[in-house]
């Protein structure tokens, strides 16, 4: 394997992740990538927002942008129509990405823009003192869902394809190498993609749902997720608390940009009023 520190702020160490938590392995995945991809330093941008999961991106040696709760998107869409030959990467945590910017996640699933999107899925605000999530499973406990959450869970790939998203996947912390294929894939779409990560917080999540130890969190993710041909196997009562993982939508739709410049391709040629 390469070496990977080239892609790192070496000299900001130690990171201010908590033991065991499973974000670095998600962001470890999204570096492989890039660096199998052969991208750029200087042609990857990457956008990311708050939380424990927009904080880590700054360890990254990447041009990169940091932006208000939840808009890490609509920056990310902005970078990419100054400059489509950008290859943009946005990082997000799941509170971010499907509460406060779930709009801004929707719209861009809808314009099939060619960004990527990660979202780490640790299922509670962790930054923040462990509020609940719109992706925290029902019944489980969160600083704001003391008595277990009432609310169902929502599913990031099922919204992002609803939306129009052209390439979808979910992955987890536990199955690494299948994780960094459907990042490279991810990357390499043209559209908008969106690769969900399981990933575990024993601090603010695990803590509270009595989980065991942070090692035997992510080993639990092993039982929650099966392929799709796994899923094809399995009856509805069966695969009713399990998750699919694999590539769930890989489409070729038209992308922003190319429809944006036909349209002022158009224009300059006078067929358009
Ligand atoms: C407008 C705004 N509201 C609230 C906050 C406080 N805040 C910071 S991080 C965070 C939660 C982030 O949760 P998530 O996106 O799941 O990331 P995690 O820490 O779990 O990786 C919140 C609510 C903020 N920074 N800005
Ligand atoms: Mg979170």
């Amino acid at each position: 394997m390469s070496n990977l520190d080239k892609y790192l702020w070496l000299d900001q160490m130690p990171h201010f992740a908590c033991s065991g938590c499973g974000h670095g392995i998600a962001l470890a995945a999204m570096i492989r990538a890039i660096d199998k991809l052969g991208l750029g330093q200087n042609e990857t941008v990457m956008v990311c927002a708050i939380g424990c999961a927009g904080r880590l991106p700054v360890y990254l040696d990447f041009p990169s942008i940091r932006t208000p709760h939840g808009r890490a998107l609509t920056v990310a869409t902005g970078i990419k129509l100054a400059n489509p030959k950008l290859q943009v990467i946005v990082f997000m945590g799941d509170g971010d990405a499907a509460a406060i910017g779930g709009n801004h996640l929707i719209h861009t699933a809808r314009r099939n823009i060619d960004l990527t999107a990660i979202v780490a899925i640790n299922e509670i605000y962790g930054m923040t003192g462990g509020q609940y999530a719109p992706t925290t499973e029902k019944g489980k406990f969160a600083s704001t869902a003391p008595f277990g959450m009432i609310e169902p869970q929502m599913d990031i790939c099922k919204l992002t394809q609803g939306a129009g998203a052209s390439f979808v996947a979910r992955g987890d912390v536990y199955h690494v190498m299948e994780l960094d294929n459907l990042v490279s894939k991810a990357i390499s779409h043209k559209g908008f993609s969106v690769v969900e990560i399981l990933t575990t917080c024993p601090i603010q999540f695990g803590r509270r749902n009595k989980d065991s130890k942070p090692s035997d969190m992510i080993k639990n993710l092993k039982g929650k997720t099966v392929t799709k041909k796994q899923a094809e196997q399995l009856s509805k009562e069966d695969l009713a608390d399990k998750l699919v993982r694999g590539i769930l939508v890989e489409e070729d739709r038209p992308e922003y940009i190319e429809e944006y410049d036909r349209l002022t391709n158009l224009k300059e040629e006078g067929d358009l009023n």
